[in-house]
This record gives C-alpha cells, sequence and structure tokens, in this order.
C-alpha cells in the first residue's frame, strides 16, 4: 500500500512529505494506522547528525497512537480495531531482560531495531525501489507503519489519539522515570534539569508521589510558569546564580533526594549529581547526550554515598504500564493536555522542530 511520510534524507535537512511504498505485514507485525504523534527532542537528536545510530534516509517518529487495520500471521494478542501505542521499548516477555523483571530494556529486537530495520532484517518501506529506514522500530512520522506485536500497548478506545500519543515517549518517560525508576517517595526533595517535554512529565509526577520542594532548573525564563503549574515549588535559572549546584545543597539543607537530568548536556549530568544529598542522593540521567560526549565527576562524590542512574522510557514495560498510565490520564491523576501546546499537519512537521529549537513549544502533535 502507500503511505504519506516524512522523511530525513540526511543529517540537518529540513524533511520532505513523500508517498512511500509500504509492505504489509509478515509473520509476528502488525499493520497501525497512525493517528497522531509527537515530536520528541529525540528525533531532533537524531536528525541533527548526532546519533550515533542514526541512518539516513528514514522516517522518523516514535510517539504515536493509531488502530490496527491488519494483523500478520501468528498474531494472537492484537486485533484490527484495537487502539494501540506504538513502543519503541517493546515487551517480548520472554527474553532473559524481560524476565529478569529487572529492566524494562527488553532486548528481543534491538539489533536489528538499532539497524532500521524490522526483526526480519528488512525494512517494510520503500520510495522509487530505494529502502527507506525504520527509526526505533516506529516510524511514527508515517501515517501508517507495520510494526512487530510486541511493540504494540493495547490501551483503551476512549482515549483521544491526539493526546495519548505524548505516552508514547515523553509523559512515560518522565512520569516513569519518578515512579518506576527514582521510586520518589513522598516528602522527597526533588530537582528537574530542563523543563522540557520530558521535565516537566517529572516534575507533575513528583508532585503525584508527594515530593516536598521540586525545584526546577531551566535557561529559558519562560519555562517558569509552565514549571509551577505543574507542581514546581522554586525556580532557577543557571544565568541568575553563581553557582547552581551550591543554590540547590542551600535550598535543600545539603541536597536534592533525587535529581532528574532531562536535558542531555553532560555538564548538566554533571551538576545534576553533584547537587544530589551526601549519603543518599540519587541522580537519574534522562537526557541523551550526543555521540563522543561523556560524563564525568570526581569518584569521590559516589564514593560519599551519591548514586548515579540512568532510565529509558521511564523504566516502563510497555505493554502492561503503558494502558496504565492511559487509564491516569483518563482518570484526570496526570495533565497532558496543557503540555501540548501545538497542533500541526504533516506538512508542518518542520515547524514542529523549529517550534522546539526557538523554546516556543512544549510538545507538537502532528495529527493525521
Ligand atoms: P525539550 O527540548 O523539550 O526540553 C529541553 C529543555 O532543556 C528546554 O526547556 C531547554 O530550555 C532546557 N535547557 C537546554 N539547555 C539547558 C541548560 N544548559 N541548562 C538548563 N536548561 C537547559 O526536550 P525533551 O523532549 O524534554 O527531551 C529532553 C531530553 O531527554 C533530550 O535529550 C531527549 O533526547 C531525552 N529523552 C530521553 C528519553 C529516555 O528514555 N531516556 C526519552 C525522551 C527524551
Ligand atoms: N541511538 C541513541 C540512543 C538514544 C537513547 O538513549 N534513546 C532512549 C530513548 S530516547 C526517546 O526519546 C532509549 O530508550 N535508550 C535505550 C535504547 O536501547 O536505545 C544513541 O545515542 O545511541
Ligand atoms: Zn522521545
Amino acid at each position: 500500500m502507500k503511505t504519506r511520510a516524512a522523511i530525513a534524507w540526511k543529517a540537518g535537512a529540513p524533511l520532505t512529505i513523500e508517498e512511500v511504498e509500504l509492505e504489509g505485514p509478515k509473520e509476528g507485525e502488525v499493520l497501525v494506522e497512525i493517528k497522531a504523534t509527537g515530536i520528541c527532542h529525540t528525533d531532533w537528536y537524531t536528525l541533527s547528525g548526532a546519533d550515533p545510530e542514526g541512518i539516513f534516509p528514514a522516517i522518523l517518529g516514535h510517539e504515536g497512537a493509531g488502530v490496527v487495520l491488519e494483523t500478520g500471521p501468528g498474531v494472537k494478542s492484537l486485533r484490527s480495531g484495537d487502539h494501540v501505542i506504538p513502543l519503541y521499548t517493546p515487551e517480548c516477555r520472554q527474553c532473559k531482560f524481560c524476565l529478569s523483571q529487572k529492566t524494562n530494556l527488553c532486548q528481543a529486537i534491538r539489533a536489528t531495531q538499532g539497524r532500521g530495520l524490522m526483526p526480519d532484517g528488512t525494512s517494510r518501506f520503500k520510495l522509487n525501489g530505494q529502502s527507506i529506514a525504520h527509526y526505533m522500530g516506529t516510524s511514527t512520522f508515517s501515517n501508517y507503519i507495520v510494526v512487530p506485536e510486541i511493540a504494540l500497548a493495547k490501551v483503551r478506545e476512549d482515549a483521544p489519539f491526539d493526546k495519548i500519543c505524548y505516552i508514547g515517549c515523553g509523559v512515560t518517560t518522565g512520569v516513569g522515570a519518578v515512579i518506576f525508576t527514582a521510586k520518589v517517595e513522598a516528602g522527597a526533595n526533588v530537582v528537574v534539569f530542563g523543563l522540557g517535554g520530558i521535565g516537566l512529565n517529572v516534575i507533575q509526577a513528583a508532585r503525584m508521589v508527594g515530593a516536598d520542594k521540586i525545584i526546577g532548573v531551566d535557561l529559558n525564563p519562560a519555562r517558569e510558569a509552565m514549571g509551577r503549574k505543574f507542581g514546581m515549588t522554586h525556580f532557577i535559572n543557571p544565568n541568575d546564580v553563581e553557582n547552581v549546584v551550591d543554590a540547590i545543597i542551600q535550598l535543600t539543607d545539603g541536597g536534592a533526594d533525587y535529581s532528574f537530568e532531562c536535558i542531555g548536556n553532560v555538564s548538566t549530568m554533571r551538576q545534576a549529581l553533584e547537587c544530589c544529598h551526601k549519603g543518599w542522593g540519587q541522580s537519574i540521567i534522562i537526557g541523551v547526550a550526543a555521540a563522543g560526549q561523556e560524563i564525568s565527576t570526581r569518584p569521590f562524590q559516589l564514593v560519599t554515598g551519591r548514586e548515579w542512574k540512568g532510565s529509558a522510557f521511564g523504566g516502563a514495560r510497555g505493554r502492561t504500564d503503558v494502558p496504565k498510565i492511559v487509564d491516569w490520564y483518563m482518570e484526570n491523576k496526570i495533565n497532558i493536555d496543557d503540555l501540548i501546546t501545538h497542533h500541526l499537519t504533516l506538512d508542518q512537521i518542520n515547524e514542529g522542530f523549529e517550534l522546539m529549537k526557538k523554546g516556543e513549544s512544549i510538545r507538537s502533535v502532528v495529527v493525521y
């Protein structure tokens, strides 16, 4: 069949909208009509050329929601008409990683996914005879996609696609990092570096679990109002203080119980660790840093009890946890609507990247 899709031809170049050939689902695969997709900073990261796994030409996008149109042979858990969220972190429930119950990083299809291919080692997308790479196993900047069954979370049918697409990455990443990765407890002091599409979800989850001080750090002064709306109690603009780490240590009587880095900058990753409380403070890295970047700190920071952790997709097990997060949204436990600042058509997708780069959007959502 044909599908309209935004193609990333080379690093840094604007996407172009094309009619692409999409091959139907094979064994264990599912054809999905994507109804809406968010634009995440990670899409920009890969488009910029900084991603060591970046492949061109490719169809980016990993924050979608849609409807199952057709299932391939052997698919048991889904049928046509089901509402789904594609998962860049699948959940096969059989691999060593899934069975460990210690991580959400299912590895069943990670190797082919990282090479822009379906699990059988081929792409389902072609344009004028040229193979186009999949991206993060999802490629939600295409109106129709083929995805392995294990990479789809079935969700309730009354949830609006243009909101729950954001649960496909940003919401789950931020909320999950607080609840599943750090397991922040009531009364804890929390610091969030970067108040964008991820950081604001960390803030709302910190409020949800009853954190005490919730301190936001961002260079963009416009982020203060949004942060406060979602539960932030204190705002620090690094341009307004001499030393961010000292300012946080003063505010928190010795340091944060938990900090979250939601920028992807190795300097702020260091600050996020070093602003943690001696003896127990934990810093969770969420931001994705460019190829070749490395983090550093004095090992004494760890010797004296601070912990450095990371979180991918908020530690959420997609098929199990994503439907629950959709329920939280439908029960008004989390606010997604106010974080979606722009709705766009597929033809306007490059504007979505511009809004993000200028700091004018939190999330732009493309509606098909
Ligand atoms: P975003 O662009 O919406 O937000 C980034 C925020 O950081 C902006 O508000 C910006 O003003 C602020 N910022 C930039 N540089 C800063 C600095 N030096 N000091 C303070 N603030 C600064 O991005 P997003 O969509 O929220 O994504 C944030 C990061 O998380 C990206 O690196 C993205 O790739 C990553 N990410 C990781 C996961 C994961 O599973 N680990 C999932 C989604 C996104
Ligand atoms: N290809 C990138 C990987 C970047 C990365 O860490 N991705 C996150 C998701 S970001 C979503 O917005 C992730 O889930 N990582 C785990 C994994 O297996 O990729 C790079 O930098 O190499
Ligand atoms: Zn993302």
